[in-house]
């Protein structure tokens, strides 16, 4: 039967990477702490309790998925910059690109009664289009227990090299079963899904994940966390957002007001208060990219 490692939070990042390379996914055990659970689910249950179900079987009908977490919570935004794990999302991501981003923050709450949600990609967002390149490293953070009752995420472990039409067959998949404060670390190649959740409490997860700086963001983080919110946050957090080139001439813009008033061609970080230099990007970026 296939299942999936567990390691301890305080695991070295090239123990965590070794066996994300091998199945795609691994679970961290005690990552937050009581403490952090309860200030979670303070600051954000009332929006969880706002937001309806989905209007379609992918984002599932007794699924809430709510979303604009890093301006919603003080504890997510913890958990975005956590040293550990960005720390394995730069080492992965790395050979790809010059900097990495985050993509989507989501509280994925399945009620009683949700089924099983397809098995797929999440490297899907951007199509088919992506081949040799691994864009993007996920986490799915237990704030309630993960149990094979109530949709524990399904994983289909080593599945990360597989042809995209592959079906994983049942004895292929297991599911990230795991004590509430942990998280399940995953590729965005490894085939997986919701689990269905056949108990009679919610399953309530935060998905949080990262991709590479070039690529568009699953959730749009300048509309989710826009810069009079950004401005008040950490400049490593800001970068994560956007608000940082992603690369030489990558993500730059002018401030639309008056003839002579702003400047032309600055980085995003400008828009947070932060100062910018150079039209398209910084020297550094730009030796990187060329190589010159
Ligand atoms: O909620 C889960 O366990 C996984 C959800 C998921 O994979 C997705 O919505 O892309
Ligand atoms: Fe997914």
């Amino acid at each position: 039967m296939v299942q999936l490692t567990s390691l301890s939070a305080d695991e070295n990042v090239e123990s965590i990477l070794k066996v994300l390379e091998r199945d795609g996914a691994v679970i961290l055990t005690g990552v937050l702490k009581a403490d952090e659970l309860a200030c979670l689910r303070e600051e954000l249950q009332p929006y969880i309790d706002a937001t309806s179900a989905g209007s379609d079987d992918f984002s599932g009908h007794q699924t809430t998925r709510t979303g604009a977490l890093v301006a919603r919570s003080a504890v997510a935004r913890d958990m975005v910059t956590e040293g550990r794990v960005l720390a394995a999302v730069k080492k992965f991501l790395q050979p790809y690109c010059l900097r990495v981003q985050l993509h989507l923050t989501q509280v994925i709450r399945l009620q009683p009664g949700q089924g099983a949600q397809m098995i797929h990609r999440d490297r899907w967002a951007w199509g088919k289009y992506l081949q040799g390149v691994e864009p993007q490293l996920n986490t799915i953070w237990a704030l309630t227990d993960f149990t094979e009752e109530n949709g524990a995420t399904q994983v289909v472990p080593g599945s990360i090299d597989w042809p995209d039409d592959r079906k994983a067959q049942p004895d292929e998949i297991c599911q990230a079963v795991m004590p509430a404060g942990s998280l399940l670390l995953y590729t965005g190649s490894v085939f997986h899904g919701g689990g269905e959740n056949h108990s009679d409490a919610d399953r309530i997860g935060i998905n949080i994940t990262y991709s590479l700086a070039w690529l568009r963001q699953e959730e749009n983080q300048y509309l989710s966390c826009p810069p009079e919110i950004a401005r008040t946050f950490s400049e490593e957090l800001q970068d994560l957002l956007g608000y940082c080139q992603g690369s030489y001439a990558l993500g730059y813009y002018t401030p639309p007001v008056a003839a002579g008033e702003g400047p032309e061609c600055v980085g995003p970080q400008f828009a947070v208060g932060r100062s910018a230099s150079g039209a398209l990007g910084d020297e550094d970026l730009l030796q990187a990219v060329t190589g010159s």
